[in-house]
């Protein structure tokens, strides 16, 4: 089998990477927001250069962008590689991005090489994996993967648009999703930079995911009653934000709980607290918070879901307050890889003398709902702190090398198999 790797070239890469990153909302260093003009701009930037590479280019009805370098028999079935190019708000400049550079910079070895696959190899841009204005995250891979329903659709961004309208903005057709269900995907590998502390503290040079968590979060809305806040006695309150402090401060009481008693991968983060009216002067009448939710082990998310719903609850009758909504926004389970992927990437990093460890991946990816459909695995590279969905997000164009070059060879090798 032919080794990919030596045709990789790092300056190239970590170019793209850089350049890439000037594509941001000015002010607010690393941002392009799925279905904002500027990750346009970005899409726009991704099919130049995927063209350049040689890439046929097309955006399926889930309004994923995917370039397309042709096997040698056209029914052949497909390899593919990718991940995301949107951010979180304030975000960095690898998280996704580094997954599709790295295919495209996998294609662009392909073409220097010379080599054409057995498969069909794809690079996909999936559209929207990080949390949407819509309340979902992974938009464009659960499009692919028959994940996407009539109630998803129909949700509205705080601009009034549906979610079938902004992925026919994107270039989508919301009404023909069963054509973007894929059925010829022979393996899916993705490459994304850890965004925890593991890799680096250890030294170790490449994770090889053996598990992505479940990603579970929740709306949760205390009702009370707004009042003067200089005129109203400390006991005659209907506190919407007591209540949503008191429910707060169990979230993280029990996730680190559930950890630290070996229920496997726990997390549970409130991201998201909106307060009414929002006025220093005025008692908040109401407070909307959103959890979320990560494990490992599903019986961990049951288990801290009643808890949590149970100290709601109790935190509504001790401010007097209604819990007007305790709703599951999204809940994708946790997803096991694919252990003779993870095996070809474990040894292609070992044939590059590289070092590696299995581990879970915290973070959710597209590779999840991919899963659903093919066999996935994922590939990591450190980050410097571990720190990420922040401006300090950083890596090496050493370890973005060798990242992409596991995984180039791991292509190889699926595609010799
Ligand atoms: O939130 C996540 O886990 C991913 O970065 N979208
Ligand atoms: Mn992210
Ligand atoms: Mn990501
Ligand atoms: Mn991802």
């Amino acid at each position: 089998m032919q080794a990919l790797s030596p045709h990789i070239q790092p300056e190239r890469l970590w170019d793209d990477l850089m350049e890439l990153g000037t594509l941001t909302d000015p002010g607010q260093p690393y941002t392009r927001r799925s279905f904002s003009p500027r990750f346009l701009e970005g899409r726009e930037w991704l099919r130049h250069r995927f063209e350049q590479a040689g890439l046929a280019c097309r955006i399926d009805a889930a309004g994923n962008l995917i370039g397309r370098r042709g096997a040698q028999s056209p029914d052949a079935r497909t390899i593919m590689t990718g991940s995301h190019s949107d951010t979180v708000p304030g975000g960095g400049r690898f998280d996704g991005i580094l997954g599709v550079l790295a295919g495209l910079e996998i294609a662009r070895a392909m073409r220097d090489a010379g080599v054409t696959l057995a498969h069909h190899f794809e690079v996909t841009d999936f559209l929207a994996e990080e949390p949407s204005e819509f309340g979902l995250s992974c938009i464009g891979s659960r499009g692919m993967t028959d994940c996407l329903t009539p109630q998803h659709l129909a949700l509205q961004a705080p601009w009034g648009e549906t979610l079938a309208a902004a992925i026919d903005r994107m270039g989508g057709d919301a009404s023909r999703l069963s054509h973007a269900q894929r059925h010829d995907i022979a393996a899916f590998m993705e490459l994304h930079i850890e965004q925890g502390i593991v890799l680096e503290r250890e030294g170790t040079e490449i994770g090889i995911v053996e598990a992505i968590v479940g990603v579970t979060r929740i709306e949760v809305i205390f009702s009370g009653r707004a009042d003067h806040a200089g005129t109203t006695p400390m006991d005659c309150r209907c506190d919407a934000m007591v209540a949503a402090a008191g429910l707060i401060t169990a979230v993280s009481h029990l996730a680190r709980d559930a950890a630290r008693a070996g229920r496997g991968h726990v997390t549970a983060t409130c991201g998201i607290v909106e307060v009414l009216p929002n006025a220093s002067n005025v008692i908040p009448r109401q407070a909307r918070l959103v959890i979320d939710i990560r494990v490992s082990e599903r019986d961990a998310c049951e288990r801290l879901l009643a808890r949590l719903r149970a100290v709601a609850t109790e935190q509504a009758v001790a401010c007097d307050v209604t819990l007007a909504r305790f709703e599951i926004q999204s809940d994708s389970p946790p997803v096991a890889c694919s252990p003779v992927l993870a095996g070809r990437l474990e040894a292609a990093a070992g044939a590059l003398g590289l070092s590696s460890r299995r581990m879970v991946s915290g973070a959710g990816h597209d590779a999840a709902f991919i899963a659903r459909v093919a066999p996935s695995a994922m590939v990591f590279i450190p980050c410097r702190d571990g720190r990420s969905h922040d401006p300090e997000e950083w890596i090496t164009a050493h370890d973005a090398a060798n990242g992409t070059r596991v995984l180039a060879d791991a292509i190889m090798a699926t595609d010799a198999s």
